[in-house]
């Protein structure tokens, strides 16, 4: 694989900072993130040949300041707001040939600043009205799956598809804290402000970043906090045991209380902006408050407790279900788990607690329906958890914009048309991620991959955003400031491959929402069967009559009844229920009639085949781009490109074979079938 002799500069290349690099920038304010944005400007003005100015040495064509500031200059003092900014908006505005970003807090300027650099040259244009920003989601939070030792399964990074971790390597901090302040320098250009430092599956060495190891923990909260991004931790239940020396973990117990309290005031002493705690409990082997014959809301509310006096909070992960159940006994339902668990809880809860929720209900499928669960708990703080790394997406291999599946999400509205959307429930709260990156020169494996994070980053703080309008704010950042040809071509090109590639990537994976047919273990490639006899719960039941899940309340798991209407009867309902859901509903026979008109039998044979053609017509447009990208850049996309043709490919025979072979049913355009 190909692999260029430098980090790459993702959406911040040098020459995105041309517009402001070569201006007179005046920058008012105090505070640490104030002097992230003076050293900013101050090093693309060295780059470019503008300068930074002092109050009272005008003309300006920039103006960045605070508006706490003494004496806001000329054009500042008139857009200056009579409300509040906010903690983290600001106000953008041009006037009189003097470009103005106003903020309340130095934050505001960072993410001014930001906005600034993706407008370029178009911020230094005419006349402005000002405009408010302001973010609609509090915290914008990216959860890293890294190990600090090497997992002797999982790796340095837990399904990571980029390399090793940019934080640890081989039990120890990798020490590389450029690369580090670099990352930190991307997430906040595209608005995140919170991020936790390792696997939400605490091993043991990594039990400890709680105790004796917080120093590393310390030192990358040091270089995250000048972008204005706090640093989590993710900590075991069994603390107390594993490494206080306690005999119980027990929730209920008053020593147990005393030995989170104290641990956690040591925590602040060390890194008084510390975030919080991110727990998984009781979830595929990690320990939890089932041990000892508690619920979630007290394991919860225990760590809670002892981060409140700092302002500290907990995100508690409601992945919560049976990994060990029998495949023979069809009651059991995975995606029942979460809300059985967790709506009985709610208002339970200390009010620093976040049920951080999986977008869907059973595990980062290509395509479920939104969990049930974060519209069950009105009086608990629910974060929704989405999944930048491409786990079941194609791993970073195959190019799958998510953005337009993230865009479905937000807007689903569980009670309807007239109700709220999930980025309504979310707005003010927290949205979640899991990072795809790593140490790999590229960050994110496949360079294509790096708008996923981007995407991650401006939908959580602007949920209504475009999936396409993303992607140009992407590709004129990363790209085009250094293009050298022709940049509509580029853009085209890369908006032919991606816009659609998610939907690409569902039609030649698994049928119409019916989901995993993954190799079990790794998750990558096809097996249909794969997963039908094991305990992990994600079957899709196909025999010679048919395929599906039936999760009605008439004759199935009763899972439809854990939505509110109109939902609870939509996909109850085999005539209402979405196409791309109708197989994680129900089991229909393959000669059912789908909505689209076509049969089951005979959509999946077409999107097999469609999908397949998609990818490989993608590696045809790439192929074309030569001379548009960087060469080792072109070269390493090539490259994974042909392997996602490979793999569709694999998947197309395979399910269209397997459904061949189990209905008997022959392809309708007498496609050659294997
Ligand atoms: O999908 C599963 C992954 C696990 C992961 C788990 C989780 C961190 O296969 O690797 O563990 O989800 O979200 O906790």
């Amino acid at each position: 694989m190909t692999t260029p002799d430098r980090v790459h500069p993702a959406w911040l290349p040098p020459e995105a900072f041309r517009a402001i690099g070569s201006r007179r920038t005046l920058v008012l304010g105090d505070g640490l993130l104030a002097e992230t944005v003076h050293d900013e400007v101050a090093q693309a003005s060295a780059r470019y040949g503008g300068s930074v100015r002092r109050a009272g040495d005008g003309p300006y064509d920039l103006v960045l300041a605070l508006t706490t500031a003494e004496a806001l200059p000329g054009v500042a003092g008139e857009v200056r707001p009579d409300s509040a900014i906010g903690d983290e908006g600001y106000v953008l505005a041009r006037r009189d040939g003097v470009t103005v970003v106003l903020a309340d807090e130095p934050a505001g300027l960072l993410y001014g600043l930001f906005h600034v650099v993706r407008l370029g040259e178009r911020a230094f244009a005419g006349e402005r009205p000002a405009e408010h920003h302001r973010p609609a989601v509090r915290r914008r939070m990216l959860d890293h799956w890294d190990n600090v030792d090497v997992h002797p399964v999982m790796g340095q990074v837990e399904r990571g598809y980029a390399g090793g971790s940019v934080f640890w390597r081989d039990g120890a901090p990798r020490g590389d804290l450029a690369r580090v302040r670099a990352y930190a320098r991307l997430l906040a250009a595209c608005g995140i402000n919170a991020i936790s430092v390792n696997n939400v599956n605490v091993h043991a060495t990594e039990a400890h970043l709680l105790t004796d190891r917080l120093g590393d923990v310390a030192a990358l909260a040091d270089v995250f906090r000048p972008y204005g991004i706090r640093v989590h931790l993710s900590v075991s239940f069994a603390s107390p045991v594993v490494v206080g020396g306690l005999p119980t973990s027990d929730p209920l117990d008053e020593d147990v209380r005393k030995w989170w309290a104290d641990v956690t005031g040591r925590v602040y002493d060390t890194i008084p902006d510390f975030g919080g705690y991110v727990v998984k409990a009781d979830s595929e082997g990690q320990p939890g408050p089932f041990a000892y014959g508690r619920d979630h809301a007290d394991g919860a509310n225990l760590l809670a407790e002892a981060l409140a006096p700092y302002g500290g909070v907990v995100h508690w992960r409601a992945f919560v279900y049976n990994h060990r159940q029998d495949w023979r006994d069809r009651s059991t339902d995975r995606a029942r788990a979460a809300y059985d668990h967790f709506a009985p809880l709610d208002g339970r809860f200390r009010d620093n607690v976040i049920l951080q929720v999986k977008h869907g209900p059973i595990d980062f499928q290509p395509r479920e329906p939104v969990s049930p669960v974060i519209a069950a708990m009105p009086a608990t703080r629910v974060a929704v958890e989405l999944q930048v790394t491409q786990e079941y997406t194609g791993q970073q291999r195959h190019v799958c914009y998510l953005a337009p599946m993230w865009r479905e999400v937000l807007g689903f509205r569980p009670w309807g048309a007239d109700g709220s959307d999930v980025a309504d429930l979310v707005g003010g709260g927290d949205l979640v991620a899991v990072s795809n990156i790593g140490d790999d020169p590229y960050w994110t494996g496949h360079p294509l991959a790096q708008a996923n994070l981007y995407a991650f980053g401006r939908l959580a703080w602007e949920p209504r955003l475009d999936p396409v309008a993303i992607l140009d704010e992407w590709i004129d950042l990363t790209f085009v400031p250094a293009a050298t040809g022709d940049t509509e071509r580029l853009r085209r090109t890369l908006h032919e491959i991606m816009d659609d590639s998610w939907r690409t990537y569902e039609r030649y994976t698994a049928p119409l929402g019916v989901g995993f047919m993954v190799r079990p273990g790794h998750h990558y490639g096809p097996d249909v069967d794969g997963y039908e006899y094991t305990p992990w719960g994600t079957y899709h039941f196909a025999d010679r009559d048919g395929v599906g899940v039936d999760r009605t309340r008439a004759t199935g798991t009763g899972f439809t009844g854990q939505y509110p209407p109109p939902w609870s009867e939509v996909y109850e309902s085999l005539a209402d229920c979405p196409d791309e859901l109708l197989l994680f509903f129900h089991h229909v026979p393959y000669g059912h009639v789908l909505r689209s008109g076509s049969t089951v039998i005979q959509h999946i044979y077409d999107t097999h085949f469609a999908g397949a053609e998609q990818a490989a017509e993608a590696g045809r447009r790439w192929e074309e781009a030569v001379g548009l990208f960087d060469p080792a850049l072109h070269a390493r996309v090539k490259d994974l490109l042909d392997e996602q043709v490979r793999c569709a490919e694999e998947w197309r025979d395979q399910i269209n074979a397997y459904f061949f072979r189990k209905s008997g049913v022959p392809d309708a355009r007498g496609r050659r079938i294997p």
